[in-house]
């Protein structure tokens, strides 16, 4: 490449971060208007997560971390919420749901809280509580919130996030984890709501934990998702490789993996490996088209440690990415991998497919604001343990 021209490169490579990706890439801010546009999950069908907690916990800054690439150290000059922000996350078609931000100080006796509307088309609850603060007044907030949500929807999942562990040692973390846990699982028992389920995670804007944990809030929220982690796992037991994960790759959050357990290290490095990919991409990619994705169907990257392991990347669509983790001597018959590769990205072709014919027919029949229908599970593919998709087209599976 040539770099004779400092100012040129440097601007370039500005508006080429800034923009990594084309615009209808990135996350647009929810403007209210989405109805009669032409997404199948326009407007009120997508579901919604919801931030909660008491102020100063950290809900600004996680909803920015994670969804607009904000910098952990830029979230220092968040202002505190007044009203909720609502924010559209239409990257993906997996990943399809609004994030609504929360001021802290929401009070649900005030008589302007809509709680029916508000928990109504809820997917997800997300309380985050500051480790590193006295916790007795957002256990009290939690138990208030749960049970009142839970009252308006029984569906709703309930996620505590105990943030800002990044300051707490690891025995702190154990403790405090421990001790939240015990505390409002009691609240809920004495109050007799026991059939309440909550989800704990230790989170931090500092490092990956934060994404880790959203990975798993938004992975509730796929109804493909046995039939996306059976595709990996056919995917993985056929090639050799030791870990695949499922990327969206706007927010690095993993919309699915094999059922082997995910270990922090390899999530981390999977996320590097995306950074890299994109800023090369950015940087050596066509400049003359800035539009042009740094990511797109051409993305592919190999990356090999000097442990003897290798990082295989892949484009899946234009919103997802596979990658791999696989021992070096296992990739020396690369043909069959990427055969199965290719196996697997047409699998996932045909439950998108299927995907977006289900809810263009609901939308044709049916315009009520029912929540997202998950009756396109009925009609999705089966895999079993063949590789054998459906009726939908046969694709079978090498064997390694
Ligand atoms: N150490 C640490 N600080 C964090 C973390 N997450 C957020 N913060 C800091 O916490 C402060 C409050 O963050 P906000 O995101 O504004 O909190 P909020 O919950 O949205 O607050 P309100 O809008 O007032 O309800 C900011 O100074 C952040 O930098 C974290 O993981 N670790
Ligand atoms: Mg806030």
């Amino acid at each position: 490449m040539n770099m004779d021209d400092d100012d040129h490169y440097q601007s370039g490579y500005d508006d080429h971060y800034q923009n990594s990706f084309p615009k209808d890439f990135g996350y647009a801010p929810f403007d209210g208007e989405t109805e009669g546009s032409m997404d199948p999950l326009a407007g009120e069908q997508k579901p919604r997560i919801l931030l909660m907690g008491l102020r100063r916990s950290g809900k600004s800054s996680i909803q920015k971390v994670v969804f607009h690439k904000m910098s952990p150290n830029e979230t220092l000059f968040l202002e505190s919420t007044n009203k909720i922000i609502k924010d559209d996350i239409s990257n993906s078609s997996f990943v399809q749901f609004q994030i609504w931000d929360f001021p802290g100080q929401i009070d649900f006796f005030d008589p302007t809280f809509d709680s029916d509307m508000i928990f109504g088309g809820c997917g997800a609850l997300v309380f985050v509580i500051d480790a590193q603060d006295d916790y007795m007044e957002a256990l009290n907030k939690l138990h208030a919130t749960v049970t009142k949500a839970n009252k308006v929807n029984q569906a709703i999942k309930f996620e505590v996030f105990i943030h800002k562990v990044d300051g707490l040692s690891d025995d702190c973390k154990m403790e405090t984890q421990r001790d939240i846990h015990t505390r409002a699982n009691d609240d809920l028992a004495d109050a007799g709501c026991d059939q309440i389920h909550l989800s704990f995670h230790l989170t931090s804007i500092y490092d990956h934990s934060i994404f880790e944990a959203f990975s798993k809030v938004v992975q509730k929220l796929i109804p493909q998702l046995p039939t996306l982690e059976n595709l990996l796992n056919i995917l993985i037991s056929n090639s050799a490789i030791e870990k695949a994960f499922l990327f969206d790759v706007v927010s690095k959050i993993y919309i699915a993996t094999d059922s082997s357990p995910v270990d922090m290290q390899s999530y981390e490095l999977c996320c590097d490996m995306i950074d890299v990919v994109i800023d090369v991409s950015c940087i050596y990619g066509l400049r003359e088209d800035l539009e042009a994705a740094a990511f797109d169907n051409q993305s592919s990257s190999l990356i090999k440690l000097n442990n003897g392991t290798i990082l295989y990347l892949r484009e899946v669509n234009k919103f997802l990415a596979l990658v791999c983790i696989l021992r070096e001597d296992n990739f020396d018959r690369q043909g069959v991998i990427d055969y199965n590769f290719l196996c697997f990205r047409k699998a996932i072709q045909q439950v998108f497919e299927l995907r977006n014919k289900a809810l263009a027919a609901t939308n044709m029949t049916n315009h009520s604001s029912s929540p997202v229908s998950t009756s396109e599970t009925s009609n999705a593919p089966t895999v079993s343990q063949t590789g054998t998709i459906g009726q939908n087209g046969t694709v079978v599976i090498a064997q390694s």
